[in-house]
């Protein structure tokens, strides 16, 4: 019998998908949802409930995205099944890309010029080297730990926030809630990189947003439901925050009314700081299928308890 894999890709065009699966796994038969036939292995995006019901057969669950939450709920009605996610497959020099351009906006004060440019006002603030700029990474996992590594790499002073705390170089890592605070205290720049969980949720509010430093630019690439929103616009209106560049949100797409689209210190991208790309995934999610169906052990598998 060959193996079979489910596939829905959030409901979007799934060519690219099949095109890719074709190619790195061109054993398998592969069914677009909705579909009755019985699957070993299910790689999906965004799932209904609907296509988990008479699924318990599954012998694992791919996401085809880097975070999780998505797929918890639905999960819970697989108990037992293993769900993998896609760990890196060229995602993580996307997120560089995406991080590095807010860290230079921030250093290189192009917030305050494109302010001033709506004023026509000609004014030359002092040059800052890179080394002077302090950057916190909330979060050091596949992704978090790529932009740490690389921020580092080009100069900046960079320090990381992680649940265990594993040290990486270069990188002055804080572990916990315990560290918080402190971690916190000294980030010109505070970069979002963490899995949504009930950990997470609203940690991005008033109480803790106010311990940066005044004039401090907030990048979310994590997930919208991190950040308290009314916090947020007060705090840029408060001029307690410098800026904030957002990719994603507490509803997506932002509903066109909300005030972030228009805030002058808010820049706004449709979460796309970094693509799943099929050819990537696709190879990835092969190679662990052949490793399962061997037997072998697998990175990327999510905690289920722990939500990441
Ligand atoms: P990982 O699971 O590899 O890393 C998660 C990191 O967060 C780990 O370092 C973990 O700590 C830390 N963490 C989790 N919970 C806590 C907590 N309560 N307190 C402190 N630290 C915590 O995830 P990735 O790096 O692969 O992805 C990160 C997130 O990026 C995704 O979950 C997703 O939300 C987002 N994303 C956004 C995209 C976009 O286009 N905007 C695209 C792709 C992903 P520890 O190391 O100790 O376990
Ligand atoms: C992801 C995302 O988690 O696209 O992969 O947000």
């Amino acid at each position: 019998m060959p193996l079979t894999l489910l596939l829905h890709a959030g409901g979007g065009d799934t060519t690219p998908w099949r095109d890719a699966f074709a190619r790195h796994i061109p054993e398998a038969v592969v069914h677009d949802w909705p579909c009755d036939d019985v699957a070993d292995y299910a790689a999906v995006w965004a799932p209904p409930r609907a296509l988990f019901e008479g699924r318990a057969g599954l012998r694992a669950v791919f996401s085809l995205g880097a975070g999780v939450d998505h797929m918890l709920p639905v999960m819970e009605m697989l108990r037992g099944t293993r769900l993998l996610r896609i760990e890196d497959a060229g995602m993580a020099d996307q997120m560089v890309e995406y991080a590095l351009h807010g860290v230079l906006s921030h250093q290189r004060r192009m917030f305050t010029y494109a302010a001033q440019q709506r004023g026509r006002a000609w004014v030359r603030h002092p040059a800052r080297s890179r080394a002077s700029v302090t950057v916190g990474v909330l979060g050091l996992g596949v992704l978090g730990g790529a932009v740490a590594r690389a921020l580092a790499a080009f100069g900046y002073t960079v320090r990381g926030w992680s649940r265990r705390g594993a040290p990486l170089e270069g990188v002055a890592v804080y572990a916990g809630d315990a560290a918080f605070g402190d971690f916190l205290a000294g980030c010109e720049v505070l970069i979002d990189m963490l899995p949504l969980t009930p950990a997470t949720e609203n940690l991005l509010r008033r109480e803790t947003l106010t311990r940066l430093p005044r004039g401090a630019t907030l990048i979310n690439l994590a997930r919208g439901r991190h950040v308290v929103d009314d916090d947020l616009l007060a705090l840029l209106d408060e001029g307690h925050l410098g800026a904030a560049v957002l990719d994603v949100f507490r509803g997506e797409p932002l509903a066109a009314e909300h005030p972030l689209w228009s805030h002058p210190r808010v820049v706004v991208t449709p979460h796309v700081a970094a693509l799943s790309l099929p050819d990537g995934c696709a190879a990835q999610v092969a190679e662990k299928i052949r490793r399962i169906e061997r037997g072998l052990p697998v990175t990327g598998e999510v905690d289920l308890d722990a939500g990441y």
